[in-house]
């Protein structure tokens, strides 16, 4: 088999990545460790970026998402009781967010990629980067008990943070950063009718809460909890209880109860690996960097990666130039870092941090008290969370 950019991983930024190369012509053909059914199951992000959503739109990804997303012009955030609304277009000249589910993203970009070349090969095993280094790359796997070798231009590793690519890389010129969290969240997906049209994000001194949705019918919520949390000790009962104590806001707001239809605990960490390139091999998404979730960032850094790689790539096969190749790592780390340090802002915002001492946790509360009480406090939460822009 040959291609020009061989594409380890079925997630958003491979898919994303596929589509946008298709758009300038550049043929991909994309390796995906497990079947459709998993890639399509699996519940994760919930929140768009402004620049992600145009995107989409840009590359035929958005009919849908236009139909079906729900816009929001703010998050509410809650500290001591109190809501606040941090509003976006007011503070970002116009633009918002779109919530729809990345399960839905890409399952309109898995259609899109059958549609056109239908070069997704599912359970693809044993996924082998070779000649990295090289100008004639190889990536070998298994697949319905053959061994095949696709021979390529560049590897695109899209295939998340326990993929094969980045460990492909030797390790000594691997940079890395990493910083774990003391806590995790406990995420369920409940059949039941958002009680408000807003996201909530509430710092309460049993943990932090968030109320999300995915849909008219759908609510999502997460509730701070132990790493090592045991779910057994999650009935629905305690579930919903939790919830209710620590969204509480004394404005009658309460979530709407129904059936739990997942349960699942995500741990917490900030990794960022600064080699985003080696030889013809060129990391993207998670492979390359992990967000806390309480920045709605992960999904949207991928985006981000993608569209600077997609940009690259083609100026190389269209004009040979590898001018952006060789600032690809540069120009994605600047965005990777901004959306770090956001997500670790909202993260140390909004957590109980258990060993925390108590000065710190007065701190926390003047600073939620200064960024959703100040115009410009706001504006910053408000930039950030809308999106900045790509490459
Ligand atoms: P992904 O991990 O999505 O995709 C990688 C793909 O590569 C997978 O399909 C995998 O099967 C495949 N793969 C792995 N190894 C392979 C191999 N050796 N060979 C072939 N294929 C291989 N972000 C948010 O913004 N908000 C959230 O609430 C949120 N919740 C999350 C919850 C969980 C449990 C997790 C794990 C992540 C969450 N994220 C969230 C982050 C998430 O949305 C990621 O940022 C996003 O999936 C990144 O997309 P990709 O980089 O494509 O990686
Ligand atoms: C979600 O809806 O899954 C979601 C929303 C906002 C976040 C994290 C997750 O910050």
């Amino acid at each position: 088999m040959k291609t020009q950019v061989a594409i380890i991983g079925a997630g958003p930024a491979g898919l994303l990545l596929a589509q946008l190369l298709r758009q300038s012509g550049v043929e991909s053909v994309i390796l995906e460790a497990r079947s459709e059914e998993y890639v399509l199951s699996r519940i994760r992000a919930g929140v768009l970026e402004h620049p992600t959503v145009e995107l989409l739109h840009s590359i035929g990804a958005g009919e849908r998402l236009g139909r079906e997303g729900m816009p929001h012009d703010g998050v509410d955030m809650i500290f001591r009781g109190e809501k606040r609304r941090i509003d976006f277009p007011a503070l970002t000249g116009g633009k918002k967010v779109t919530v729809y589910g990345q399960q839905e993203v890409v399952k309109d970009l898995i259609e899109m990629k059958k549609d056109f070349d239908g070069q997704i090969l599912f359970e693809a095993r044993n996924v082998q980067l070779h000649d990295i280094e090289s100008d004639s790359p190889s990536v070998s796997f298994t697949r319905q008990g053959e061994e095949v070798v696709l021979s390529c231009d560049f590897i695109a590793g899209c295939d998340g943070f326990h993929g094969v690519s980045r460990p492909s890389i030797p390790a000594g010129r691997l940079r890395m950063f990493e910083k774990i969290y003391p806590f995790a969240w406990l995420g369920i997906l409940a059949e039941a009718p958002p009680a408000q049209d807003e996201l909530i994000y509430s710092y309460h001194e049993n943990g932090f809460a968030l109320f999300s949705m995915r849909s008219p019918e759908v609510t999502r919520l997460y509730l701070q909890c132990d790493p090592e949390e045991n779910l057994d000790e999650w009935p629905d009962e305690r579930v919903w209880s939790e919830l209710h104590t620590r969204l509480e806001s004394g404005d009658g707001f309460r979530v709407n109860e129904g059936k739990i239809l997942r349960k699942d605990v995500t741990p917490m960490r900030s990794f960022v690996c600064e080699t985003m390139r080696h030889g013809r091999l060129f990391l993207a998404g998670d492979a390359a960097h992990i967000v806390p979730p309480t920045g709605a960032k992960g999904l949207n850094l991928a985006a981000g990666d993608v569209k600077v790689l997609n940009d690259a790539l083609v100026a190389f096969f269209k004009g040979g130039s590898t001018a952006l190749l060789d600032a690809y790592e540069a120009t994605a780390l600047k965005r990777v870092w901004a959306a770090q340090r956001f997500s670790w802002f909202m993260t140390r915002l909004l957590h109980k941090f258990p060993d925390g001492e108590p000065f710190d946790a007065e701190i926390q509360i003047a600073d939620l008290d200064y960024f959703t009480g100040s115009e410009a406090g706001r504006k910053t939460i408000a930039e950030n969370y809308v999106g900045l822009p790509f490459g």
